[in-house]
């Protein structure tokens, strides 16, 4: 491990690999004000669950210590970046990985909080959860900001945020598209969509009130969200050059769930692993918010210049929301403990 930051020495590049290069690169530039931690290459134990010799685990790169039980997850590193750098009380800790994940820790408040940056889709999420429930003990609040895909811009468009009270999952069916299924009559439904599954109810309310409050004007709406295995097929973006049937996909979902206003590729699963999360290991609480970046319904896309103020607001909102559902959960004892329960 090598370290690259105004607080950490800086390790000699004879011993890095060429990812660790790129990443010191990377994280100078953007690290002006942090510690970074690059991990990764050694050699992995337990095939069932693997960690380094360090306890670091596979993907994330994360060990006990590294991320703090009340998590911030974005999409991106810039909006990890920027929420962090932002918003937290001192230069955070990061812990860069091989696999694009960036968890920043430090304090909110003086409370310690991690903001992590997910990258994309369900199995990013998966990572996430899963590798900061082994590493953690104790009660997690779990909230997500990212951005979306508007449904109903009448009544979330563009600029708006969602706060996700529920969300369902849209898969696309892969035996729907097998050649000659149709003509055996064996063709299935070209995509699936789940039953819904609850935002934690005091982190939804906890995180609507603080982004209302950091919005005023009703651009915040509460609202049913839609979360896609892609992007493009099944979130019904058509005629990109698959056979993707999905004309009528968006509008299919509405009928089912006239309240969805948000698309996007991640809530859904944190709020599915937070209900299952096994007992005795404490419970995950989740919540969610989306910026609407597109309205699906008219095809307008947001003024680029506009998400930064979207983001850092927003943001700081999510840690606020954070903190207060921890302490309606009775979690925070004081400023700087978390109570295992
Ligand atoms: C797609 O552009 C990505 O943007 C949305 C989707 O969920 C997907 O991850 O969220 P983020 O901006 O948080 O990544
Ligand atoms: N993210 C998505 O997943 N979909 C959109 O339409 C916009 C952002």
């Amino acid at each position: 491990m090598w370290w690259v930051g105004v607080r950490a020495p800086v390790c000699p590049t004879a011993a890095a690999t060429p990812w660790q290069r790129k990443v010191r690169l990377r994280c100078a530039r953007a690290a002006a004000s942090c510690r970074y931690a690059a991990v990764g290459g050694g050699q992995l134990h337990n095939a069932d669950f693997p960690t380094d010799a360090d306890g670091r685990t596979y993907h994330l790169g994360v060990r006990r210590g590294d991320v703090a039980p009340l998590v911030l997850s974005v999409g991106s590193h810039q909006r990890a970046r920027k929420i962090a750098g932002g918003c937290l009380d001192a230069p955070a800790d990061v812990v860069a990985s091989p696999r694009g994940f960036e968890v920043h820790t430090g304090t909110f408040r003086g409370v310690p909080v991690s903001v992590i940056a997910t990258g994309m889709g369900v199995a990013m999420m998966d990572f996430v959860l899963r590798e900061v429930r082994a590493v953690t003990d104790g009660p997690l609040v779990v909230i997500r900001y990212g951005t979306c895909g508007g449904l109903q811009h009448a009544r979330a468009g563009v600029g708006a945020v969602v706060a996700a009270d529920w969300s369902v999952m849209v898969q696309r069916n892969p035996d729907a598209f097998r050649r000659g299924a149709v003509a055996e009559g064996a063709a299935a439904a070209p995509y699936a969509v789940s039953r819904p599954v609850g935002a934690h109810p005091v982190v939804a309310d906890a995180l609507a009130a603080e982004l209302g409050d950091a919005f005023p004007g009703g651009s915040v709406v509460r609202g049913g969200d839609v979360t896609a295995c892609s992007f493009y097929g099944s979130q019904g973006r058509t005629g990109h050059g698959f056979d993707d049937r999905n004309e009528s996909l968006v509008s299919d979902v509405l009928a089912l769930h006239p309240d969805a206003l948000s698309m996007q590729m991640e809530t859904f699963h944190l709020f599915d692993l937070a209900e299952n999360v096994a007992e005795g290991i404490g419970g995950v609480h989740a919540g969610a918010a989306a910026i609407v970046l597109a309205e699906r319904d008219t095809n307008a896309f947001i003024d680029v210049d506009l998400v930064d103020g979207l983001e850092r607001t927003g943001g700081r909102a999510c840690l606020a929301a954070l903190v207060n559902s921890a302490n309606r959960l009775g979690l925070v004892r004081n400023q700087d403990t978390l109570l295992a329960q």
